[in-house]
């Protein structure tokens, strides 16, 4: 038998490995896809039953919870209204259903005077989205000059942006005129861009 036969010669083997490596490349690319977008549904899903628990908020409650924290714990005026959220929806005396405590974050790091909740902690936490930033809440009593300073977690950095109640862009008016807006800063962790997130737009 000729001894070139007898099995893969540098060439082919070098050939092979080049597919291979192609092929790898792709399914990691199609992987690292479906996985981002599986991401972005998560966050969307989060935001959709966070506006579920606001409705029965405002069954029980009479009201939608308020997006100003109060007097007493007013602080370093930064992720404010999500910080009223988490308040409202860790009161003790509120029964209906809360998020979980795993969406909570504290991107400014702040702590009220006193454990305002539930929970054990002093912390003033956000309730977070897919990504760790504060889920921004505006209740539609206070949108008229509204302009909330939100702490962004960032990868090694604290950046903070300023971010204010959507509006549809036809008409200018404000989306949402009788109940809330949420929204998520998305992957990139930045607010008023393409991949941003709100509880009323699909
Ligand atoms: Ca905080
Ligand atoms: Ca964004």
């Amino acid at each position: 038998m000729n001894k070139g036969n007898q099995g893969f010669s540098l060439m082919e083997l070098m050939i092979v490995l080049v597919i291979i490596g192609i092929l790898a490349g792709s399914f990691a690319a199609l992987g690292g896809g479906l996985f981002g977008k599986g991401k972005d549904r998560a966050a969307k899903a989060r935001l959709q039953s966070l506006a579920i628990m606001l409705e029965t908020y405002r069954n029980l409650e009479g009201e939608y919870p308020d997006d100003r924290l109060p007097a007493s714990l007013v602080g370093n005026r930064k992720n404010e209204n999500a910080e009223a959220l988490f308040l409202a929806l860790f009161n003790p005396e509120y029964t209906g259903e809360r998020p979980s405590q795993e969406w909570l974050v504290n991107t400014d790091e702040d702590e009220a005077t006193r454990a305002a909740t539930m929970l054990q902690s002093r912390e003033l936490f956000e309730i977070g989205d897919e990504w760790g930033n504060p889920i921004v809440y505006f209740e539609s009593l206070h949108y008229s000059d509204k302009e909330e300073a939100v702490v962004l977690a960032g990868v090694d950095f604290m950046e903070e942006q300023s971010v204010s109640p959507g509006r549809n862009e036809r008409t200018g008016s404000f989306s949402e005129p009788n109940s809330f807006q949420l929204v998520s800063a998305g992957a990139d962790g930045l607010f008023g861009t393409d991949d941003d997130i709100f509880s009323y737009k699909d």
